[in-house]
């Protein structure tokens, strides 16, 4: 198989004033372009060839940086750019607002522990809520293109549901040193019929 650049399914100023359709565009048809380009060399002609990408990271050999990197890097963004399409966007309801409170006390409480997560990342990164192995909601953050699916990376493991990408390319054109202004701003264009029907799957 291989591994096409998702379409976003919006346009790229859809977002605004949030994220910009600079930012978007370069985001999309640079950035995760490259990752897919270089994610479909890396297993060419291996057995990983012909896995979905759940499967390549769930089993990942971790010192496979090509794949590790790339095969992170296109399954982070494609999560991305679903939980931030602001097409029926809904709002947080139901069994996964109750999970979220029963969690973390009340929605406030986790949007204050995710964002602080996005803020302490040192370098780039992403921030996550993750239903964990025994189906817990857990938030975490992770270096570079890791996440939460790989075995033995430094949070939690389980099935990431709301990813928020921290690297620079994801924010500077529009926030500059303004990282905290970013982590408020993805609060407005969250898709949370998107992270339910994750939730719905994951738990
Ligand atoms: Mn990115």
């Amino acid at each position: 198989m291989t591994f096409k650049l998702p379409e976003l399914g919006y346009s790229y100023d859809a977002l605004e004033p949030y994220i910009d359709a600079k930012t978007m565009k370069i985001h999309h048809t640079k950035h995760h372009n490259g990752y897919t380009t270089k994610l479909n060399a890396a297993i060419k002609g291996t057995d990983l060839e012909n896995k979905s990408i759940e499967d390549i990271l769930t089993n990942l050999d971790v010192n496979n940086s090509a794949v590790r990197n790339n095969g992170g890097g296109f399954y982070n963004h494609s999560l991305f750019w679903s939980v931030i399409n602001p097409n029926n966007r809904g709002r947080l309801s139901g069994e996964l607002k109750d999970a979220i409170e029963n969690e973390f006390g009340s929605f406030e409480n986790f949007k204050n522990e995710f964002s602080k997560k996005a803020s302490t990342q040192f370098g780039s990164g992403w921030a996550w809520l993750c239903v964990s192995k025994g189906g817990k909601l857990e938030v975490c953050s992770t270096p570079n293109q890791d996440n939460p699916l790989m075995p033995n990376v430094s949070c939690c493991t389980g099935t990431p549901i709301l990813g928020l990408d921290i690297w620079e390319h994801a924010y500077y054109l529009n926030y500059q040193n303004r990282k905290p202004d970013y982590i408020d701003a993805f609060f407005n264009i969250i898709n949370w019929n998107e992270v339910e029907k994750r939730y719905n799957e994951a738990k």
